[in-house]
């Protein structure tokens, strides 16, 4: 059994919906009960990104091979309404990206974990502080603390909605 901790993003149309949505089929994934971090809406990073973002962090346990659970989560982006030829970074329903893995380092075309941006991406940091205080990054060892204070600033605000 894995660990995975999972980055999801929303800023189009219902968002509190799309991330409750995809939270249901993370559970699909998991053997456990997954752990989830508060909502927090947060300034759009990149140029074709317009919209306020949901963002989350979420948790858990399973038997999938990483490979296995990348193509799970782009075929439920796809299904749930992305369009793949939109630019990247351009505004999106759901965005799902592997954070972590079991701690372990995979550097593969498709899939490079721990996620190569995370480190400086607040609206990943908050949240994942949130799940894990003692977080380290894998690759340089820093302090999740650490991170945050030196990441670019962004508008971020921990918000209260269920889901
Ligand atoms: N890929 C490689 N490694 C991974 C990984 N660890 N997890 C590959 C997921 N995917 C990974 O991703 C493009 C390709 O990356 C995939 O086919 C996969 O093989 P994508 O999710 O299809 O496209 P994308 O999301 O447009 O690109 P990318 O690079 O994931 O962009 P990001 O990093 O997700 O940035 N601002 C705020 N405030 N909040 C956000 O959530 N998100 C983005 C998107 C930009 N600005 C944002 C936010
Ligand atoms: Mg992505």
């Amino acid at each position: 059994m894995a660990q995975a901790v999972i980055a999801l993003g929303s800023n189009l149309g219902d968002r509190a919906a799309h991330m409750s949505k995809a939270r249901a089929f993370l559970g699909s994934l998991s053997e456990s009960s997954l752990v989830v971090s508060a909502i927090y809406e947060t300034e759009p990073v990149g140029e074709a990104s317009t919209h306020m973002y949901y963002n989350a962090v979420c948790a858990f346990q399973t038997r999938l091979e990483p490979m296995e659970l990348l193509e799970k989560l782009k075929r439920y982006e796809q299904e749930y309404g992305r369009d793949p030829s939109a630019p990247r970074w351009s505004n999106r329903t759901i965005d799902l990206d592997i954070i972590d893995f079991n701690r372990e380092t995979i550097s593969r075309q498709r899939l490079q974990v721990p996620h190569p941006e995370y480190t400086r991406r607040l609206f990943v940091l908050l949240p994942l502080q949130e799940l894990f205080p003692e977080w380290t990054d894998l690759r340089s060892g820093t302090p999740i603390s650490d991170m945050i204070a030196s990441a670019p600033k962004i508008d971020v605000f921990k918000k209260g909605v269920n889901w």
